[in-house]
């Protein structure tokens, strides 16, 4: 049984119909270790705090977006493994003991990867995998990384790796951030295959163009 203590950091906008499933699902899965969950409210309007609070997590709020509730959440945990999953039951709890395990044996950031092989998507779009594949392919190609996935939130850090990456995105330019920066700061990364479930109910936050051009433009930042 893992000794460490693990940190589950969910940043969640308006997922009421689904946060305490995932809540629940995380605490099947762990069990007796030693663990948080950390629920970042982007200030639903629903009543995704209340009933987070209820089902045994930690609620911490962020007004600005996905990428500033991440960092907000990693910056709030107190495990020396912290793993960040969505609210909308498309990452599998089950597969937090392998997230969970790339951290214990040494790597410093560990990320699901959906096109590497054993992985998949029931979640996304023609164009969405299209930009993803392009996104993967400029990043590995500026950086001389090896990814095959990029826009991906379901990733575990070590303590260490989260104060090295000192992270700033405030929206879903975060997971290319990381990737980046990742490579900068020569951590050692590993990729694992994970099954992407569809969002099971409320509406997708992401808004493909504008989103794209965000990670292009957390691109060209990270270029020096
Ligand atoms: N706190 C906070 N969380 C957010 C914000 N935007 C998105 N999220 C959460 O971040 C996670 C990923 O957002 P999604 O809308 O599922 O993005 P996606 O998976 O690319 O899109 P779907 O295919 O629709 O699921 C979910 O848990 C959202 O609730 C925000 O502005 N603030
Ligand atoms: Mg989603």
């Amino acid at each position: 049984m893992t000794k460490e203590k693990i940190s589950i950091v969910i940043p969640a906008l308006n997922e009421d119909k689904n946060i305490a499933h995932v809540i629940n699902g995380v605490k099947r899965v762990l069990g007796s270790k030693k663990y948080e969950i950390i629920v970042v409210d982007g200030h639903s309007s629903d009543n995704t705090a209340a009933i987070s609070r209820n089902a045994g997590a930690t609620v911490i709020y962020d007004n600005i977006g996905k990428g500033s509730a991440l960092i907000k959440g990693l910056g709030y945990s107190r495990g020396d493994i912290v793993v960040a999953m969505d609210a909308d039951l498309s990452n599998e709890p089950k597969e937090l003991n392998l997230l969970i395990k790339g951290i214990e044996i040494g790597y410093d950031v560990c990320m699901g990867s959906r096109f590497m092989a054993g992985g998949s998507s029931e979640d996304i779009s023609l164009i969405r995998k299209f930009g993803n594949r392009f996104f993967v392919w400029l990043v590995n190609a500026i950086f001389g990384s090896n990814y095959s996935d990029m826009c991906y939130g379901y990733r575990s850090f070590s303590r260490k790796a989260i104060e090295k990456l000192g992270l700033k995105e405030t929206g879903f330019g975060i997971e290319t951030e990381i990737n980046i920066k990742a490579m900068k700061n020569r951590l050692k990364v590993l990729e694992v295959p994970s099954t992407e479930k569809q969002r099971a109910a409320g509406d997708p936050k992401l808004r493909t163009f504008n989103d794209g051009y965000a990670i292009l433009r957390t691109i060209i930042k990270n270029l020096v």
